[in-house]
């Protein structure tokens, strides 16, 4: 039997997947707020899985790249309506992370809501955005100082970049000194084991709380 609080969610995934127009999808992420689902909630059992079957009725012909892109304006309208709801976290400062979406790939909204979420939890965020290379992954961790590298990956793709920017790290001298983590659609546990990061998130809950751990175990 489903509660009305668990309907709520029901109709955020359903109103994302059919697209149902930004505001009606703003008021529905309101209504959830206001009955006091908290934004982690929202995001893991509401929106992912609303763009979850958007993927899904792409990959069936359903949806074309203009639909995809719809739904990458709706997350984007969404943030203003979740950001002053995130909560701040007691940490002050606890080390910097030095952010990216790998080479090739233009998927941002998943690596936007990890990095809002651990610049709430107390860390410097330092973005370098989307199709980042190697080469500006290594600059840019020498130039912050950054303890944690992480990187965004949702293409199949794109995955191997992981492993030439862990190798690029290695030839700079860097690598033991950064703990590295990785998320995004494409990203399993199995694949970090096997390319040799720290560790993988299937979500940013789970990122966030990895990058805790590290932070204060130094
Ligand atoms: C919106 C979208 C787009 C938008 C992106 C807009 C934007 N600003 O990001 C646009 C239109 C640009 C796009 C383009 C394409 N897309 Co697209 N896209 C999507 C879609 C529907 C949603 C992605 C998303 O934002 N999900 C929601 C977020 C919150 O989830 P997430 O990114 O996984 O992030 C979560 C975790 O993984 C984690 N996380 C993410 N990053 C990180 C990083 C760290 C460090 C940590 C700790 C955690 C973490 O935290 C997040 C919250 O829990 C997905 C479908 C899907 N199921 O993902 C397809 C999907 C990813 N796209 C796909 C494809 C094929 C494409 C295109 C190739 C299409 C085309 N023919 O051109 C292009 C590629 C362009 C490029 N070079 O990158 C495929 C990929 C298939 C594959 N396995 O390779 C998917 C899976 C759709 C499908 N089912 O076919 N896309």
């Amino acid at each position: 039997m489903s509660t009305k609080s668990d309907d709520i969610m029901q109709e955020i995934v359903r109103s994302i997947s059919n697209l149902e127009g930004l505001d009606h999808i703003k008021k529905l992420v309101e209504k959830a707020l206001k009955q006091k689902h908290p934004v982690n909630e929202i995001i893991e059992k509401g929106l992912k899985p609303g763009l979850d079957d958007v993927g899904g009725r792409y990959e069936k012909g359903e949806y074309f790249l203009s639909e995809l892109l719809y739904a990458g304006e709706i997350m984007t309208g969404l943030f203003d309506v979740l950001k002053p709801h995130m909560k701040q976290g007691d940490i002050e400062q606890t080390g910097t992370i030095l952010l990216g979406t790998v080479r090739g790939d233009m998927h941002d909204i998943g690596k936007n809501i990890f990095g809002m979420m651990a610049q709430f939890s107390g860390f410097k965020v330092h973005d370098i955005g989307v199709d980042a290379n190697p080469e500006r992954f290594v600059e840019e961790t020498k130039k912050t100082g950054a303890g944690i590298v992480g990187m965004s990956t949702l293409l199949t793709s794109t995955l191997p970049e992981v492993k030439i920017v862990l190798d690029r790290l290695r030839e700079a001298g860097i690598r033991e000194k950064v703990k590295v983590i990785i998320g995004g659609n494409a990203v399993t546990k199995q694949f970090a084991q096997e390319v040799g990061v720290d560790a993988a998130a299937l979500d940013v809950v789970e990122g966030v709380e990895i990058c805790k751990k590290w932070a204060t175990a130094k």
